[in-house]
C-alpha cells in the first residue's frame, strides 16, 4: 500500500457548520459534524471528536453513504480516505447522522414558481429581462424540496452585489411546510439605483448533505434616457456594449445614414444582441399631435431594416398600436403615417427576433423622426 500523504499538501477540508439544525443545540457540543473534503490522493485525517460517536460515514464513488473505520487515540479521531473510492476526489464525511436529515438526498430545493411583479415565469431558475423601462418591484419564488427541510438561515439575496438575509427588511420567507415555502424580495426597497447591468440573486439550501443549493437569478439592463433640447426624453431598451456606439442619441442628431458612410459606429443606435424585444421611446414635455414616424436604418453592407415592429402612442394608461409593420424589406427610410393622435409619448417596439434577417436579434437605426 502506498503511504498516505499528509493532509496539508493537497486537501481542502471544510467543516459544514450548518449541521446545528436545531436551535436548542446552541451552547452545547454538537452531536454531529460534517466535513467536505477535496483531495488529489489518499489521505489520513485527524479530526476532533464529538460526544456519543456511533457512526462515521462518507459518500463513496457511487454516491452512496458508506461507513468508514475510525481509530480513536486520546482526543483525536483518525480516518483514512482512499481516493479511488470517492468520486472526482471529492466527498463528505459525517460524524453521526444528523437528526431529521434524509441522507439519500442529493438534490437542492427546486423552483415551483418564479414570479416578477405578478407575472409567473414558471419553474425556471434564471430570468433575463433584457432592457427595461422600469425596475422590477417584487420577486416571488416558491421553492420546495422533495426530501429535506428548507434551511431558512441559508437564504441569501444579493442585489447588484449587496447581500441581504432574512434579517433585512425587504427579504421575507413564508413557510408552507417544512420542505416548502415562498421567498419574497422587495426589489424596489433593496435596489438603490439602477446600473446599466443589474442582477438579483436568491440562494436557498435544504438540510441535505450535498454540495448544492438552489441558485436563482434575475437580470435586467437599464439605459438612462437622453434629454433633447426641447425637453423631450429619448430612451432605448439597451445599447450594445461594443465600443464605438456609446453615443446612441445620434438617433436624433438629424444625420441620416446612407451608403456613403464608412461606419455605423457613432452614426447609429445599435441595441444589444438579444432575443428580447427592442424599442425606442420619445416622451414629450407636453401632449402634442402626432401622425407618424420616420425611421432611417443603419447601413452596413445593406440597410439593416427591421422586418417587424409596431408604432405606438401612449394614451395615458397603455401603449396603443397605430401601425403594425410585418415582412418589411430593405430600405433606407421607413415612413409610417396614421390619423393624428394627441399624445405624450411615441414608441417603436420591435418584438423578439424581428430585426434585419441575419441580425434579427438587433435593432439598428440611424435616425428617428416623429411626424
Ligand atoms: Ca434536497
Ligand atoms: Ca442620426
Amino acid at each position: 500500500m502506498k503511504p498516505m500523504r499528509t493532509i496539508s499538501l493537497m486537501l481542502a477540508l471544510i467543516a459544514v457548520v450548518a449541521l446545528a439544525t436545531c436551535s436548542a443545540w446552541a451552547g452545547r457540543a454538537p452531536k454531529t459534524a460534517a466535513y467536505r473534503l477535496q483531495t488529489t490522493g489518499n489521505v489520513q485525517l485527524s479530526l476532533p471528536p464529538i460526544p456519543d460517536l456511533t457512526q462515521v460515514l462518507y459518500r463513496d464513488a457511487s454516491g452512496k453513504w458508506s461507513s468508514l473505520p475510525v481509530d480513536i487515540s486520546g482526543d483525536t479521531l483518525h480516518l483514512q480516505i482512499d481516493v479511488a473510492k470517492i468520486k472526482n476526489g471529492r466527498t463528505m464525511i459525517v460524524l453521526n447522522v444528523p437528526e431529521g436529515v434524509n441522507m439519500d438526498d442529493q438534490e437542492p430545493p427546486r423552483v415551483v414558481r418564479f414570479e416578477i411583479d405578478g407575472k409567473d415565469h414558471g419553474t425556471v431558475q434564471t430570468i433575463a429581462l433584457g432592457g427595461i423601462e422600469m425596475a422590477p418591484r417584487n420577486i416571488t419564488i416558491e421553492v420546495e424540496d422533495d426530501l429535506n427541510r428548507l434551511q431558512t438561515r441559508s437564504l441569501l439575496v444579493t442585489v447588484n452585489g449587496r447581500r441581504y438575509t432574512l434579517r433585512d427588511a425587504g427579504v421575507s420567507f413564508e413557510r408552507l411546510s417544512p420542505e416548502h415555502g415562498i421567498i419574497a424580495v422587495d426589489v424596489a426597497k433593496l435596489l438603490d439605483s439602477m446600473s446599466s447591468d443589474n442582477t438579483v440573486t436568491v440562494r436557498i439550501d435544504d438540510y441535505a448533505l450535498d454540495e448544492d443549493a438552489l441558485n436563482c437569478s434575475l437580470s435586467f439592463r437599464y439605459t438612462p434616457p437622453y434629454k433633447l433640447e426641447d425637453g423631450s426624453l429619448l430612451a432605448v431598451d439597451t445599447v450594445t456594449s461594443s465600443s464605438g456606439w456609446a453615443q446612441w442619441w445620434v438617433l436624433v442628431d438629424g444625420v441620416k445614414m446612407d451608403t456613403s458612410f464608412g461606419t455605423t459606429a457613432g452614426n447609429t443606435w445599435l441595441s444589444e444582441q438579444s432575443a428580447q424585444p427592442h424599442w425606442i421611446r420619445l416622451e414629450f414635455p407636453e401632449a402634442r399631435k402626432v401622425s407618424g414616424v420616420a425611421l432611417w436604418w443603419a447601413y452596413y453592407q445593406c440597410y439593416r431594416t427591421s422586418v417587424a415592429y409596431e408604432v405606438q402612442t401612449w394614451d395615458g394608461e397603455e401603449w396603443v398600436t397605430q401601425v403594425k409593420v410585418k415582412d418589411q424589406s430593405e430600405m433606407q427610410c421607413s415612413k409610417h403615417t396614421f390619423d393624428p393622435v394627441t399624445t405624450t409619448a411615441v414608441r417603436v417596439w420591435q418584438p423578439s427576433m424581428s430585426g434585419h434577417p441575419g441580425r434579427a436579434d438587433y435593432m439598428w437605426v440611424s435616425e428617428i423622426e416623429v411626424l
